[in-house]
């Protein structure tokens, strides 16, 4: 309903300038600027021969921006303002099944309008910003697989009620090959209701988000794809910010920042309350981290509601030029189902001629899932090792030079092992496109990377950890740090017994340290900046010493905890192997 008034306002708002300029001639065309509150938003007067818009959007001290929409007015339905909804007490056991079912409460979704209010999350600056009114238009392009119904068509309403028509080309629903009743014949029957602005193709087998992702920036008629997940609230005014950039500069990609949305309540949960803003970058093993913008970064800007420059992005949430997207070739085909498809974009499109700009006005609602709903289905088998590894090995053996490529296997000695497949294809494309050294991206975009995560020593010894007592292996038991660690039954897969000591002491699991206080040992998050550690393996003693302690890693005879006990190398409860462990 929403959805209709607006466009109805909009089509009332074309009408009278129409009648204005054919009275008149040419020169109202400023106040109809002006009038914009009452008709929603300004629909182009560029095409009545306005003067040239200026190249970079303009900041009105003195009145809102051309596109800002008024006032939505608060509702008190369920959800409504962004606030947390929650079962009623007879539909609690129906929640949790659809909790388990999705990752997300869909029972909670469906009490929620599709067009519910959310708080405007925005910095107040952002209000103020006039956009050229010749903004390239977008395809919003929504991949999905077995997404709840509420939450994708809520994705698609708000995107339909919250951007300026005259830059929304289509919203473009690609279905990877769902198999929920109702994404099938109901989801056309509903969305027929959009008269053609919004589409829908479907794969013929499970590709995978990836590969989807490719396919719908092939279909789209936009000039501009523009992704975002099927569980996205997209907010006030979000669309003009991330196409200005965009139309300033083709080769720039853009970035709206993420708000949360519960997964349970759907409370709608802003980021940045009291912080400084974060731009995305990386660790060693490829996981994806968020870092506060650099003074040098910040520096170049007049205003903190500008965008500013980052290394890389989380992945779902970006607008592209469909040309140079494609021209990038995409993401890599090679690259399978979820993972890495975020850094493999951002290292070329910055090594290629282009940046990624993060947009602190545009803002986008994201539902976090508890837990990943799906599986990889026959994808997920065909490769050997872990498919996310997998990935992540395809994106640095092309983007990464020799020595970076060394910290990722320092980090991640499985990936070693891992088959990567034929990269022929992306390192020519890397060549025909003349594209920039790692070296070059490391110290001129994502020179903050150093700072938290700093290159890392050589690694000494790789494997489980077996203790000749009790033939158990140091173990994570599962927990998440900071935790006690433990010893459990080899079992010679790695993961959580899979133990890096390096050549400065620091001993490593997964992207966690092992340390010891006092007499406990515990998996702690690693100091950020820290490389180095307190431990010191002694290969003929087969001891483990602490050495600030100089005392030696133990297992305790009677209640098998770990501890740090006075060094007496004839006890076998306090000597440990190495054993690699090699993927079959
Ligand atoms: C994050 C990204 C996600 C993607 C992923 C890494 C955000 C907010 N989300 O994880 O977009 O970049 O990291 O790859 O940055 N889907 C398919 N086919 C599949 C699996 C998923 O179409 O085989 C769809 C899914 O329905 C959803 C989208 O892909 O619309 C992203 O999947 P997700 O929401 O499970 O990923 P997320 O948010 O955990
Ligand atoms: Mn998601």
């Amino acid at each position: 309903v929403g959805l209709r008034i607006n466009l109805r306002r909009v089509r009332a708002g074309r009408v009278v300038v129409a009648l204005v300029a054919l009275m008149l001639c040419a020169v109202v065309l400023v106040s109809f600027r002006n009038s914009r509150s009452s008709s929603g938003w300004s629909s182009g007067p560029h095409a009545s021969g306005a003067p040239k818009p200026s190249p970079k959007p303009v900041f009105r001290q003195d009145a809102l921006g051309n596109f800002e929409p008024g006032a939505e007015p608060v509702g008190d339905g369920p959800g409504e303002g962004g606030r947390p909804h929650y079962p009623s007490p007879e539909k609690v056991n129906e929640a949790q099944q659809s909790a388990a079912e999705y990752g997300m409460t869909m029972t909670v979704s469906d009490d929620i309008s599709m067009t519910r209010t959310i708080p405007d999350t925005r910095n107040p600056e952002c209000r103020h910003w006039d956009y050229a009114e010749d903004l390239p238009k977008a395809s919003v392009i929504v991949v999905f697989h077995n997404e709840g119904w509420s939450t994708l068509l809520r994705t698609v309403h708000t995107v339909l009620s919250r951007s300026p028509p005259q830059f929304l080309e289509e919203v473009l629903l690609v279905d990877d090959f769902s198999d929920k009743p109702a994404l099938g014949g109901p989801l056309e029957n509903y969305i027929a209701r959009f008269n053609g602005k919004v589409r829908l193709l479907r794969n013929d087998k499970r590709e995978g988000l990836i590969r989807t992702r490719s396919k719908g920036a092939e279909y789209a008629r936009g000039e501009v794809v523009l992704f975002l997940d099927a569980h996205c609230e997209v907010n006030s005014n979000w669309l003009p910010p991330l196409l200005a950039p965009i139309r300033r500069d083709p080769t720039v990609m853009t970035v709206p920042v993420i708000d949360g949305i519960d997964h349970e309540t759907f409370e709608y949960r802003p980021v940045y309350q009291g912080k400084s803003l974060s731009r995305g970058i990386f660790e060693w093993g490829m996981l994806y981290k968020e870092t506060d913008v650099p003074t040098q970064e910040a520096r170049r800007h007049e205003y903190v509601s500008e965008p500013f420059q980052s290394p890389t992005h989380a992945g779902g949430l970006f607008a592209i030029h469909k040309d140079f997207f494609l021209k990038l070739g995409g993401y890599d085909p090679g690259l399978l189902v979820w993972g890495g498809e975020n850094f493999e974009l951002s290292f070329k499109v910055w090594q290629c001629g282009g940046s990624i700009e993060w947009v602190p006005c545009s803002r986008v609602g994201h539902v976090y899932r508890n837990f990943m709903p799906y599986s990889f289905g026959k994808l997920g088998e065909s490769k050997k090792g872990p498919l996310i590894t997998t990935n992540y090995k395809r994106v640095i053996e092309v983007w990464f030079d020799e020595e970076h490529k060394e910290y990722f296997y320092t980090r991640e000695p499985m990936a070693r092992f891992v088959d990567a497949g034929d990269l022929t294809e992306q390192l020519a494309l890397k060549e025909r496109l003349g594209c920039k050294p790692f070296k070059w991206f490391m110290e001129n975009v994502a020179y903050d990377v150093y700072e938290k995560y700093p290159k890392l020593p050589p690694n000494l010894h790789v494997g489980e950890l077996r203790n000749a007592a009790t033939g158990n292996c140091l173990d994570t038991m599962g927990r998440a740090a900071p935790t006690p660690m433990g010893t459990a039954h080899c079992h010679g897969l790695g993961n959580n017994q899979l133990v890096r000591l390096n050549a400065q002491g620091q001993m490593g699991i997964g992207e966690r340290c092992v340390e010891a206080d006092g007499r406990t040992v515990k998996l702690l998050f690693c100091r950020l900046g820290s490389v180095d550690g307190p431990w010191a393996y002694n290969a003929d003693s087969k001891t483990m010493m602490h050495t600030p302690t100089k005392k030696c890693l133990a297992v305790h005879p009677h209640t098998g905890d770990l501890h740090l006990a006075v060094c007496a190398p004839i006890n076998e409860y306090q000597k440990w192997a190495f054993r690699e462990i090699v993927p079959k």
